[in-house]
C-alpha cells in the first residue's frame, strides 16, 4: 500500500503504532481498506429517485450520459452538492436553534443553571437587531434577542436579520442575483424540494440556491450560535492552555467532552471543579477530575476556560486507545460511531447526551437545558466511579503542547487598538504597507484520507513564513494546538519579517485561534469591519484574503466554503472535488461566482498548488487595490531576533490583556 504515514502528528503516530501492535483498527486503517466510490466521489451518482440510482459515467459522460429521467451530469452533480450544503447548513443551524432556545429559557428563568454572562455582548447584539436595551432589564432584552433570532429560522418572507451586518456592497451583490436568504429552515426545505426528482435541473440555478442557503448558515445559524454562546458564556479572550494526549492525567479522573455544543460541557466544567466532586473523586483514589475536550466542544470550552484539548477529529479513537479516558461524553456532530466498539477494549464509557445523536452500545444520559447541572453531575459521577476500573493497558503518551487560544472579533479589535480606540485600523495599515501580505483562514476538518493534520501544518507554516496572517478554527486549530503552533514562541520563529514585526508590536501571535467551526462567522464580521475601516476593499470581495479547508470531510465544511465564496472570499478546499465529474459546475464555481461575488470555490488535492493559488489570489487582490507591491524581507529584516525573555513578555501581555473586554461580566 502506498500510504505508510497516517498522521502528521508524532503523538498520534505513537498511538496508531501501538494500536497496530495490538490489532486495533482505527479510521486510518478503515480509510486504507475502504477506497472512496469513484462514481460518488465526483458527484456522478444520482439516487434521488428509485428509477435509479443512476451512475452517469463513461468517457463522454458530460455530453452523453443521462439518467432515466434524462438528467445531465451537471444537474446530478449540482443536486448532490446542494444537498451537501443543506446538510451542513442544517447541522450548524439546528445547533444554533438549541442555543436560541437555551437563551430564551435562561431569560425566562426556566433554565436556572444558566445566566447571561456577557451583558455587553448582549447589548451589542441587541443593537444589531434593533432591539431597545437602554434602561431595560437584562433578561427582558435577552428574551427579545432570543425571540428575534428564533424568528429567523421559520421566517417566510423578508430576510434574516444579520444580513445587515454585511458590507453594503456585498449585500447588493446578493440582492442583484437574488440570493438573500429568507428563513433558515425555509432555505433548507426549498433545497430539498428543488433537488427532488423532476424539479430544478439548471445547474446554475440550483447552485445559486445553494449559495443562498449557505448564507443562511453563515450570516444566520452559525453567527447566531456564536453570538448567543458569547452572551451566555462570555466572549473569548486569550487564554493559555495545553493540547494533545499528554493532557490526560494518570492520577486524575479524565472526562472528555466531544462534539460541538457548549451548553452541557460548560456545566460539566463547572460541576467538575466543585468541592463535592473533588472530594468524591478522592474517595475513589483519584486526585481530582480532569476535563479535556475533543473537536469543537473542545474549542468552545478551551476559548472560555482554558480547558485543554486532546485534539481534533482523527484523535477521537486514539484518545480512547491511551486507556486513560474514564468517560467520553458526546453531544452532536463529528462523533465516530466506531468509538463505542473501541471502548469495549478498554474501561472507557461512552455517554451520548443528545436525543438527536444516539450510538449503539453507548450509555444515554439525556441532556436538556432545564436540568443541565443534574445531567452534568450524573456524568461527572459516572466518570469518577469508572476511575477504579482503569487497567494499565493502553498506549503510552508522551506529549502535550502549550497554546494560546481565544481570539474573538472583539478581542482582536481591542488588541490592535486598545481599550478606548479599539479598531482594525492597525491591521488594515499593516496590510496596506505590505508588512502583512494578506489574511488566510485555514479551517475545517482533519482527514485520515490524507496525512491527517499534515496539510494544515504545511500550509500554515508556509503562509506565515510569507508574511500572511493566519486565522484558524475547528479541527485546523486543534492540529495547530497539538503541535505547539499556537504559541508566540513557536510561531514567531517561523513568521516572515513583516508579520513578525506586527506581531511584536501588537503582542499578537501570527496564528490566531478564533474558535469552533460556527465561529468562522467571526471571520465574516472581522472582514466586514476591515471593509468599513477603509483603505482596503469596501466590500468583503477584493480583500487580500483567502479561505482554505485543506482536509475537509464534513458537509458542514461545504456549507462554510459556500458562504465564504458568496461573501466574496476565494475558497480552496482540499481533496478530490465532489463535483469533479462536471466541468460546467467547476466553471460556475470558479468563474461565474468570481464575477458575481468576487469569491470562488476550488477543489485542489495538491498542497503545493493550494499554496500557490492562495498567494496568487492575495497578490492579485493587492494589485487590484493598488496597494504597495509586497516585497519579501522588506520589513523587519534588520531587526535582531527577540530573545526568549521578550517573547515571554508578549505572551504575558496577551494574557494580561484579558481584563480589557467584558467589563460588564462583573
Ligand atoms: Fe468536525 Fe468542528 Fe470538521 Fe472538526 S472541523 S471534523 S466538522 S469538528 Ni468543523
Ligand atoms: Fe436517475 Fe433521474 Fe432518478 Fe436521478 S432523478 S435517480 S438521474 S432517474
Amino acid at each position: 500500500m502506498d500510504k505508510p504515514i497516517t498522521s502528521a502528528s508524532t503523538s498520534a503516530e505513537e498511538v496508531i503504532a501501538w494500536g497496530k501492535a495490538h490489532q486495533i483498527d482505527t479510521c486510518f486503517d478503515r480509510a486504507d481498506k475502504l477506497k472512496p466510490c469513484p462514481v460518488g466521489e465526483t458527484g456522478a451518482c444520482c439516487r434521488v429517485c428509485h428509477m435509479g440510482p443512476c451512475r452517469l459515467i463513461g468517457k463522454n459522460a458530460e455530453e452523453d450520459a443521462r439518467g432515466v429521467c434524462g438528467a445531465t451530469l451537471a444537474t446530478v452533480a449540482a443536486r448532490n452538492f446542494v444537498r451537501m450544503i443543506a446538510a451542513g447548513t442544517s447541522a450548524h443551524s439546528d445547533h444554533a436553534r438549541d442555543m436560541a432556545n437555551t437563551l430564551l429559557a435562561t431569560a425566562k428563568g426556566e433554565a436556572k443553571d444558566f445566566k447571561i454572562t456577557d451583558v455587553k455582548k448582549l447589548y451589542s447584539v441587541a443593537g444589531h437587531l434593533e432591539i431597545e436595551f437602554e434602561g431595560r432589564e437584562v433578561n427582558e432584552v435577552a428574551k427579545d434577542v432570543a425571540t428575534k433570532f428564533l424568528e429567523d429560522f421559520g421566517r417566510q418572507n423578508g430576510t434574516i436579520n444579520y444580513i445587515r451586518r454585511a458590507p453594503e456592497k456585498t449585500r447588493e451583490r446578493w440582492e442583484k442575483t437574488g440570493i438573500v436568504p429568507r428563513g433558515i429552515d425555509r432555505e433548507v426545505v426549498e433545497a430539498m424540494h428543488r433537488t427532488s426528482i423532476g424539479v430544478d435541473h439548471e445547474a446554475d440555478n440550483l447552485l445559486s440556491h445553494g449559495l443562498r442557503m449557505s448564507l443562511a448558515n453563515g450570516w444566520g445559524g452559525s453567527m447566531i450560535s456564536t453570538d448567543i454562546t458569547d452572551i451566555l458564556f462570555g466572549t473569548p479572550k486569550p487564554v493559555q492552555a495545553e493540547a494533545s494526549f499528554g493532557i490526560f492525567k494518570e492520577d486524575e479522573v479524565n472526562l472528555i467532552v466531544h462534539g460541538h455544543e457548549p451548553t452541557l460541557s460548560e456545566m460539566i466544567v463547572d460541576v467538575a471543579s466543585s468541592k463535592e466532586m473533588e472530594d468524591y473523586a478522592k474517595t475513589k483514589g483519584a486526585k481530582g477530575v480532569n476535563i479535556g475536550g475533543m473537536c469543537c466542544t473542545a474549542n468552545e470550552i478551551l476559548m472560555r476556560h482554558g480547558i485543554p484539548t486532546a485534539g481534533g477529529f482523527t484523535n477521537q479513537e486514539l484518545g480512547i486507545m491511551t486507556g486513560l479516558i474514564d468517560v467520553m461524553s458526546v453531544d452532536v456532530q463529528c462523533i465516530m460511531p466506531a468509538i463505542t466498539e473501541l471502548s469495549t477494549k478498554f474501561h472507557t464509557k461512552i455517554v451520548t447526551t443528545s436525543p438527536k445523536a444516539k450510538i449503539d452500545n453507548a450509555i444515554h444520559v439525556e441532556y436538556d437545558e432545564h436540568h443541565a447541572k443534574d445531567t452534568a453531575k450524573e456524568i461527572v459521577k459516572m466518570a469518577i466511579d469508572n476511575f477504579p476500573n482503569r487497567t494499565k493497558k493502553g498506549s503510552v503518551i508522551t506529549k502535550k503542547s502549550p497554546l494560546i487560544a481565544g481570539f474573538s472579533h472583539e478581542y482582536i479589535e481591542y488588541m490592535l487598538g486598545g481599550k478606548w480606540r479599539a479598531s482594525f485600523r492597525p491591521l488594515n495599515d499593516a496590510i496596506m504597507a505590505g508588512r502583512i501580505r494578506g489574511v488566510v483562514g485555514v479551517v475545517g476538518c482533519d482527514n485520515p484520507r490524507v496525512t491527517a493534520t499534515g496539510i494544515h501544518k504545511f500550509l500554515i507554516r508556509e503562509l506565515i513564513k510569507n508574511d500572511v496572517l493566519v486565522v484558524t478554527t475547528g479541527c485546523s486549530s486543534a492540529a495547530c494546538a497539538t503541535e505547539g503552533y499556537l504559541t508566540p514562541e513557536m510561531a514567531l520563529e517561523n513568521a516572515g519579517p513583516g508579520l513578525k514585526e506586527v506581531c511584536e508590536t501588537t503582542g499578537m501571535p501570527p496564528i490566531l485561534h478564533l474558535g469552533a467551526c460556527v465561529d468562522n462567522t467571526r471571520i465574516l464580521t472581522i472582514a466586514s469591519a476591515m471593509a468599513a475601516e477603509g483603505g482596503l476593499s469596501d466590500e468583503i470581495g477584493g480583500m487580500p484574503a483567502v479561505g482554505i479547508a485543506p482536509e475537509w470531510m464534513s458537509e458542514k465544511a461545504i456549507s462554510i466554503g459556500c458562504y465564504f465564496a458568496a461573501s466574496g472570499v476565494p475558497v480552496i478546499m482540499g481533496g478530490e472535488s465532489p463535483v469533479g465529474a462536471s466541468k460546467e459546475i467547476k466553471k460556475i464555481m470558479t468563474e461565474t461566482w468570481l464575477e458575481r461575488y468576487r469569491g470562488a470555490l476550488h477543489f485542489e488535492p495538491d498542497p503545493e498548488k493550494i499554496l500557490s493559488m492562495t498567494m496568487d489570489y492575495i497578490d492579485n487582490a493587492r494589485e487590484g487595490l493598488k496597494l504597495r507591491k509586497y516585497e519579501p524581507g522588506k520589513f523587519g529584516a534588520e531587526r535582531v531576533l527577540m530573545d526568549m525573555a521578550d517573547r515571554r513578555q508578549i505572551k504575558g501581555a496577551a494574557h494580561a490583556g484579558v481584563g480589557g473586554i467584558n467589563e460588564s461580566e462583573a
